[in-house]
């Protein structure tokens, strides 16, 4: 990993709605190309290691029910200045807080069911991509 990379998760509730479609297509559109994807469902451990930094905060219980309710879509995005520039293209966790126009203000529900993840460092984003991804299965 080079500084170029992050990791994504389209959440359950928006592979639900339908919803992974349009969220592709806004990554493509800003300039991400896509290295790695995969469609699946976490079990509540798997969720709760993926989410372990927030082990013992309030939300944590729910956290990790929510990610494992349903199938996930993760993938590894690729584009210069990557981590930074997909959380501008997500916006806030909480969508009341989340720009127009950002992924999370137009298909999330909620601070909690807020849509789509992406990874908060350089680090974080490597340490993510290896949860998900073998070295066959990123290009
Ligand atoms: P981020 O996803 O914007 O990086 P984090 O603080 O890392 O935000 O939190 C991880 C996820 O946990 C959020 O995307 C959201 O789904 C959930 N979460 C964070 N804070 C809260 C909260 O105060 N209430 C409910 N859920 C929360």
């Amino acid at each position: 990993m080079n500084g170029n990379q992050t990791l994504t998760m389209i959440k359950p509730i928006a592979v639900e709605r339908n919803y992974v479609g349009p969220i592709i297509q806004k990554i493509t559109d800003a300039g991400f190309i896509i290295r790695a994807m995969k469609l699946l469902q976490l079990s509540k451990n798997q969720a709760g290691d993926f989410y372990g930094e927030h082990r013992g905060k309030y939300f944590y219980e729910d956290l990790t029910t929510f990610m494992s309710s349903g199938p996930i879509v993760a993938m590894i995005l690729e584009k210069e200045n990557a981590v930074a520039d997909f959380r501008k293209l997500i916006g806030a966790t909480d969508p009341v807080e989340a720009e127009e126009g950002t992924i999370r203000k137009l298909y999330a529900e909620s601070k909690s069911h807020n849509a789509v993840h992406g990874s908060d460092s350089d680090e974080s984003a490597k340490r993510e991509s290896d949860f998900f991804f073998s070295a066959v299965e990123r290009f």
